[in-house]
């Protein structure tokens, strides 16, 4: 065993609590309406639901422990990211005609090493998995290139593992900042991950054996594709084959994120195009 196989969802759930409070600078604009209409019909959501299934005072108590724990195993933005940012994407992205975006998830870091296409990402000598070369463009709505453009790439390594989120991983493993060439083409070598599992011994792999889920990610690669005048995008791509891509436990997964990379003509490893597609900033 590595020490890697010991990663705790108190540790990766603890990192992904300070990570956000370190990232995400929280817009403090929300007017006292909104607040008293979204938390209001939360509220009232919950207590229809008591009513309507009859809650006892035993499964209101569970239901008290296990927010607590939530909270002590720091699993808040991997609650929240599996089960809810779903829709909050699906609201934030309708107007979109450009690429598909889906979840950003727990585990992106801003300011990953800067390399020019093409480019490897950072891995480790011996980085366990299948070569993949990801390559395609970027391009407006209208069809033209989009020169300089920055893809931003982070994924899990060939167990399932992010680095900065579990122990023994170089910092910047398979993380990285690409800058498209002129025409907007990019190349990027990397590795094929490998499905994701929830980790099982916190909360919310505790809530996932109690209801008798699965705690499963389809394999993914996390996205964020920008250029000047554009639209950032956050995406992932998934593989064909994969069995847990119709049955994704964060809901994250659409038809056009699916990827069906071949053989790599003249190398080692595997291949596939995807092409980015920006809509203008409003
Ligand atoms: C992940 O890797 C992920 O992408 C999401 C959305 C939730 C947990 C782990
Ligand atoms: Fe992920």
């Amino acid at each position: 065993m590595t020490t890697k196989t010991h990663a705790t969802a108190a540790a990766s759930g603890a990192n992904a609590t300070e990570r956000f409070r370190e990232n995400k600078h929280i817009a403090a604009g929300t007017s006292q309406e909104r607040v008293g209409t979204l938390a209001g019909r939360v509220i009232k959501a919950i207590n229809e639901t008591v009513l309507e299934e009859k809650v006892t005072y035993d499964e209101y108590n569970a239901l008290k422990a296990w927010l607590i724990r939530v909270g002590e195993d720091g699993e808040w933005p991997l609650f929240l990211d599996v089960w809810v940012e779903h829709s909050v994407e699906e609201v934030a992205n309708a107007n979109r005609h450009g690429s598909k975006g889906t979840i950003e998830g727990p585990y992106y870091i801003p300011d990953a090493p800067s390399q020019n296409s093409p480019a490897t990402l950072p891995m480790r000598e011996d980085e366990p998995g299948t070569p993949l070369l990801f390559q395609g463009q970027v391009r407006n709505t209208a069809g033209e290139p989009l020169p300089g453009a920055l893809i931003e790439l982070w994924h899990a390594d060939g167990l399932g593992f992010y680095s900065q989120f579990a122990p023994g991983l170089p910092e910047w493993n398979l993380r990285g900042s690409i800058t498209a060439g002129d025409q907007g083409k990019f190349q990027i070598n990397t590795i094929q991950p490998a499905p994701y599992q929830i980790p099982t011994d916190g909360a919310c792999g505790a809530l996932i054996a109690a209801a008798g889920w699965h705690a499963w990610r389809p394999a993914h690669l996390h996205l964020k594709v920008s250029a000047p005048g554009h639209q950032l995008i956050t995406t992932q791509l998934y593989f064909e084959g994969d069995e847990h891509v119709a049955d994704d436990i964060a809901s994250a997964v659409k038809p056009e994120l699916v990827l069906a990379p071949t053989e790599r003509s003249g190398g080692k490893g595997r291949e596939v195009t995807y092409d980015f597609i920006l809509d203008p900033e409003e």
